[in-house]
């Protein structure tokens, strides 16, 4: 363990040990195969956590951040879902809710291709994976090459996207749609509220949480919310997760699951180069994506992408962080670029006590500093907005992104996400994706090109 934490990388004293601190998180969440977001809150496998561990991991060591995708990839269906959740078997079915037994994936599941093992969720997340793959293989490309890295997980993670694109296009105009709050990984965003009036919440002794051990209440989802997200996840389990079938109370188009879709198609495209494939097909879709999710998602009043209401077909008058990550899709009409960034920089999302994103409107009607996605600023929206600043030029508004996030997340013992108003860590602390993501910063070449 000793030598992943002695590789050398920056060079200033404060840096060095902020390194160190971040590399001792990922040490210490590691379980052997995978690394757990949170020893506590959340102590399995998570789908768009472990893409950002890998890409901090591939500082450590390539070869880490390689197992960390493959041992997720190991939870995925035939169909081509990769699970939100892959369940760690030693642990007791009360460490997390819903544990294996609710999901019963392996017979649920069986009809969709659930692996028989390991258990896992029947929902998923959003696809970061192949943007991680391609930055992992990036670190240190002679050894990926080596092992064969690009080969064995590129058809796999080709088959996610398509099963994204071929079953959950349920708007049908080329987007893919979300059936749960815990898919785009903004659980309670005010951004559900209205959509969710429409579920008949599971009865409150039907459940029991877990997360209330070890989070605190205020910061927490309401039981409310629980027993609407138990209840669609129920609908879903009985119609064995079949896409066609169910009959979906929840499907919103979500501008940043579906703009993380577009780069990872990009980072299919440059896989695809690398190992000899055909990349057209991957870069035509990236570019078709990027057509629809302006199309149907931006709001050229507002400055911002909206989330839409497949059952409604309308647009949810809120704005959220999600709304500014397609940042990060390179192909950008300028003028949107522009608009977004103004947005960012305006009254909504310029918190008073942190350099991070609020993950919701500063002044809008349901905004709440403590609660979750419903106002804190997390690490993960903040790094990937620092890419998409990146990506567009804006290379000052990055790098103060970029101190402002390294020193929060040192300051706050590398916090889940922190209190926009006062800058307090809140949930969870040495949280993995937050180490990982600072590693990151700290380590990757500034040159290091989009795919
Ligand atoms: C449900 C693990 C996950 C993140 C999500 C975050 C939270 C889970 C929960 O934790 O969700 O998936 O129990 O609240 O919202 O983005 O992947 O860190």
């Amino acid at each position: 363990m000793k030598s992943l934490l002695d590789r050398p990388a920056p060079t200033t004293t404060a840096a060095l040990t902020l390194r160190r601190g971040a590399a001792r998180v990922l040490l210490d969440n590691w379980t052997g195969t995978s690394t757990v977001p949170s020893r506590t809150l959340y102590p399995h496998q998570w789908s768009w956590d472990s893409a950002f561990i890998a890409i901090g991991l591939r500082h450590l060591s390539s070869r880490r951040a390689q197992q960390e995708l493959e041992s997720l990839l190991a939870g995925q269906w035939d169909d081509g879902r990769i699970p939100h959740i892959v369940f760690n078997p030693a642990l007791p079915h009360d460490a997390y809710f819903p544990s294996p037994d609710f999901w019963r994936s392996s017979t649920a599941g069986r009809q969709a291709g659930a692996p028989a093992a390991p258990e896992t969720s029947g929902i998923v997340q959003p696809p970061v994976h192949a943007l991680a793959a391609w930055l992992v293989h990036r670190a240190d490309p002679a050894e990926s090459r080596r092992r064969g890295f690009l080969a064995r997980v590129l058809p796999r993670l080709a088959a996610w996207h398509d099963y994204l694109l071929a079953h959950r296009d349920l708007g049908g105009d080329g987007l893919a749609a979300v059936v749960h709050p815990w898919e785009p990984g903004m659980d309670n965003s005010p951004c559900w509220d209205q959509a969710l009036h429409r579920v008949e919440p599971a009865a409150p002794d039907a459940f029991q949480r877990a997360d209330l051990d070890h989070g605190h209440p205020a910061d927490r989802p309401t039981d409310l919310d629980y027993g609407r997200y138990v209840s669609l996840a129920t609908d879903y389990r009985d119609a064995s997760y079949d896409d066609e079938t169910t009959r979906f109370a929840f499907a919103m188009e979500d501008p940043s699951f579906n703009a993380l879709l577009i780069a990872s198609e990009r980072a299919l495209a440059a896989m695809a180069r690398e190992t000899g494939a055909d990349a057209t097909a991957h870069a035509r879709r990236a570019d078709t994506l990027t057509r629809h999710l302006v199309m149907r998602l931006w709001d050229e009043k507002a400055g911002i992408f909206r989330t839409r209401d497949v059952l409604t077909g309308a647009l949810v008058d809120e704005r959220s962080v999600s709304g500014l990550i397609p940042l990060i899709v390179p192909h950008l009409p300028e003028h949107i670029v522009g608009r977004l960034v103004a947005t960012l920089n305006g009254p909504h999302f310029s918190a008073p006590a942190t350099h991070l994103v609020p993950s919701y409107d500063l002044h809008g009607h349901a905004f709440d500093a403590h609660r979750y996605w419903r106002g804190p600023a997390w690490f993960n929206t903040a790094w990937l907005i620092h890419r998409g600043l990146h990506t567009h030029g804006r290379i000052q508004q990055a790098a103060d992104l970029r101190q402002g996030f390294v020193t929060e997340a040192g300051a706050t013992g590398f916090a889940e996400y922190v209190d926009p108003a006062s800058g307090d860590p809140r949930g969870a602390r040495h949280f993995s994706w937050t180490a990982a993501l600072t590693l990151d910063l700290l380590c990757a070449d500034p040159k290091e090109p989009t795919p």
